[in-house]
């Protein structure tokens, strides 16, 4: 197998772009993936602030490199969930990569400012981890952007991730979900602009870019995924790909360009009735947002 652009010994196929690529020519590849998807949809202008989301992972820190490369003022923020041993060799992935490469790491402890972990909420709210992981998450990292002044909040969902949520919104049509996945939501009172620039990127991409760029990486799964549903689309979705290679990006990509302009409507009204948090400021549709409401139930 050779490579398409250069024609050296390839070390990856990407079957749904019918290509191989070496290493040298991959890494490329993946940088211009990153770069289409930022000016496509409006993300990052180049002077402004990033803050990425760090979780320890592959995608999120493969995802901070390549913004790095591309020039990109971009700190990095990592948000430990209190998942016993895991969050804190997350944790220790993440500071690595940041010393590797000079870079600004905030932390945000949960159990230390909150006084409670991922695994407490799911207790005291009866209801699977994921979802008070979800709410803290996009809660928290959304006042780190805010409180920090940067311009954009970045994560590291890759085209995997976007389909399995697209697959799951589908079966259930929640319009107002549909609505709001986009990969560029713009900021509005009290949250800062959020942008996915990993979506025309695959998992299995992205681990490799993580081999060639030799970038250490938390490997093992969050041990409190089991029973999450998005895992279970990902296998659905893997499936349909393995026989038409492309599929998953098809799928994806054309909600984007075909369905979402139908959905700005939703998104606009949606919008209209989100107020502030009488506790934290917090934009919310509620007298007292989400957080707020998980603090005050695990306490
Ligand atoms: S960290 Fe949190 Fe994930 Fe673990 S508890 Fe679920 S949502 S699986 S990306
Ligand atoms: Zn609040």
């Amino acid at each position: 197998m050779r490579c398409k652009r250069c024609t050296e010994p390839a070390i990856i196929e990407i079957r749904r772009h019918r290509t191989s690529f070496c290493s040298e020519c991959f890494l490329h590849h993946c940088r211009e993936q990153v770069r289409r998807a930022i000016d496509k949809h409006r993300m990052i202008a180049p002077d402004e602030r990033v803050l990425v989301a760090i979780s320890g992972g592959k995608d999120s820190l493969a995802l901070w490199d390549i913004l790095l490369d591309l020039d990109y003022e971009a700190d990095g923020v990592y948000l430990g969930l209190g998942i016993d041993d895991y969050s804190k060799r997350s944790q220790s992935f993440a500071e690595r990569y940041a010393d590797t490469r000079g870079a600004k790491l905030h932390i945000v402890d949960i159990p230390a400012e909150h006084g409670f972990g991922i695994p407490d909420a799911a207790r005291a709210t009866k209801r699977v981890p994921c979802s008070a992981c979800g709410l803290s998450k996009r809660h928290l990292l959304n006042r780190a952007a805010i409180d920090g002044g940067y311009d954009v909040l970045a994560t590291g969902h890759n085209l995997d991730d976007e389909a399995a949520v697209l697959f799951g919104n589908v079966l259930q049509w929640h319009v107002d979900y549909l609505a709001r996945q986009r990969p560029m939501l713009p900021a509005t009172d009290g949250f800062a602009r959020r942008v996915k620039p990993l979506i025309r990127m695959g998992e299995r991409e992205m681990a490799a870019y993580c081999v060639v760029k030799r970038i250490d990486y938390i490997v093992e799964e969050c041990p409190m995924a089991a029973g999450n549903r998005h895992l279970r689309y990902k296998e659905v979705l893997n499936q349909i790909e393995e026989r038409t290679p492309g599929a998953k990006a098809t799928f994806y990509l054309q909600f984007l360009n075909e369905m979402l302009p139908h959905l700005d409507q939703v998104a606009a009204e949606e919008r209209s009735m989100v107020g502030a948090c009488s506790r934290c400021g917090a934009p919310s549709s509620q007298e007292i947002c989400a957080f707020c409401k998980l603090v005050e139930k695990v306490g």
